[in-house]
Order: C-alpha cells, then sequence, then structure tokens
C-alpha cells in the first residue's frame, strides 16, 4: 500500500530528527517533499516546525506503519532534554491508498488525518512531493487555494530532507 506521511519536529536537533525518518524508510520512499519552516499550528506559544512529507511504498498494514511511526517518536523522545516540553517528533499517517484511499473512523487511527485539509504545513509539502496529489477526491492544489493565503506564506522552504 502506499501511504503519505506528515513528519514534524519543534525541539532539539529537528533536522537530524526529520532525517532519521527518512532513513528509517529509505528503501520504501516514493517521493519526498524539501524540508519547511512552519509557524506552529493549533498550540502557538512554542518554537518554529521543521515539517515535510513523505510518500511512501510499504508492505505492511495501515496499522503496522502507525505503529512504525510511533516508535520513532517514542525514540526521539529518549533524546529530550526538556520534561514536559513540545514534541520532538511527529509521525503522522496522512493518507493511506490501496490502490484506493481508505477512510477509517477509528481514533486509533483516523484515515485521511482528521485535520490533514486545513493545515498549510501539511499540504505545502505534500504537493512539493506529488503535484497531482489528491485528498478525499479533491486535488491538494485546490484545497490549498481554500486556506488563508497568509498562513501559506508562511511555509517556507528551508532546504532538502
Ligand atoms: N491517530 C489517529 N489517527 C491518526 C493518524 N492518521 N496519524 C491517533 C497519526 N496518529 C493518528 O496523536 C494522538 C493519537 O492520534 C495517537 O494515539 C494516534 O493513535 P499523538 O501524535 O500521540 O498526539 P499529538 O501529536 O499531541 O496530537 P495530535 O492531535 O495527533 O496532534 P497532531 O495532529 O500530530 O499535531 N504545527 C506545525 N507548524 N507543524 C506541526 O508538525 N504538529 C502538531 C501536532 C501541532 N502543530 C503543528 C505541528
Ligand atoms: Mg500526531
Amino acid at each position: 500500500m502506499r501511504a503519505v506521511l506528515s513528519i514534524g519536529s519543534n525541539m532539539d536537533d529537528r533536522w537530524a530528527l526529520l532525517r532519521g525518518v527518512r532513513d528509517e524508510f529509505a528503501a520504501e520512499i516514493v517521493a519526498a517533499s524539501p524540508v519547511y519552516s512552519t509557524p506552529p499550528w493549533g498550540v502557538t506559544d512554542q518554537d518554529e516546525f521543521l515539517n515535510a512529507v513523505l510518500i511512501v511504498d510499504v508492505d505492511q498494514t495501515p496499522l503496522e506503519l502507525l505503529r512504525r511511526g510511533q516508535r520513532l517518536e517514542e525514540a526521539a523522545e529518549r533524546v529530550r532534554v526538556r520534561r514536559w516540553g513540545p514534541r520532538t517528533l511527529d509521525v503522522d499517517v496522512v493518507t493511506v491508498s490501496d490502490p484506493e484511499e481508505i477512510t477509517s473512523d477509528d481514533p486509533v487511527l483516523t484515515l485521511p488525518h482528521p485535520h490533514a485539509h486545513e493545515r498549510a504545513f501539511v499540504l505545502v509539502p505534500w504537493l512539493a512531493a506529488d503535484p497531482e496529489a489528491t485528498l478525499g477526491g479533491r486535488g491538494v492544489g485546490k484545497l490549498l487555494a481554500t486556506l488563508d493565503p497568509d498562513e501559506v506564506a508562511g511555509i517556507v522552504e528551508v532546504g532538502e530532507l
């Protein structure tokens, strides 16, 4: 199955944490976005994030993939320096297709990710990794056009993953 992963970090060595995810999936990556600096979404009194999107072809179930991402999050927590601080690493499963897009309202793994369509920090990298990307039958470029232009402009490319 094919999956779109959104990865983000806003503390410790953010580049190394994102590249650790890239290395974990190295053999399965179909496309990777550049890395973007993004203002914090939701809880805004925290540091800027680095975000990227990976498109992977994996030979596992959606739940196995979620667990794999969570193991990377747990490993990243071990290098954290500040207790109760912001997340070192977030690995979200944005969509899964096999080959049609899978939907699930299970709270353990909701597909597509319930906030993906409204997050410029997910959609901008995703579109860069796959200009043909669709979410729930809608083009990701079209979805981006529905977002606040200031929010979209805040997603700034800063380098290669
Ligand atoms: N879960 C359900 N569906 C999914 C899915 N599709 N992918 C469950 C991943 N997890 C999913 O997630 C909480 C629970 O969601 C998990 O137990 C999982 O089974 P979590 O990552 O443990 O908790 P969280 O991250 O604190 O909460 P949440 O709501 O997942 O937050 P998000 O959505 O991960 O957002 N701003 C910027 N600029 N960049 C960011 O990367 N990230 C967040 C966190 C907030 N603001 C951000 C960014
Ligand atoms: Mg999360």
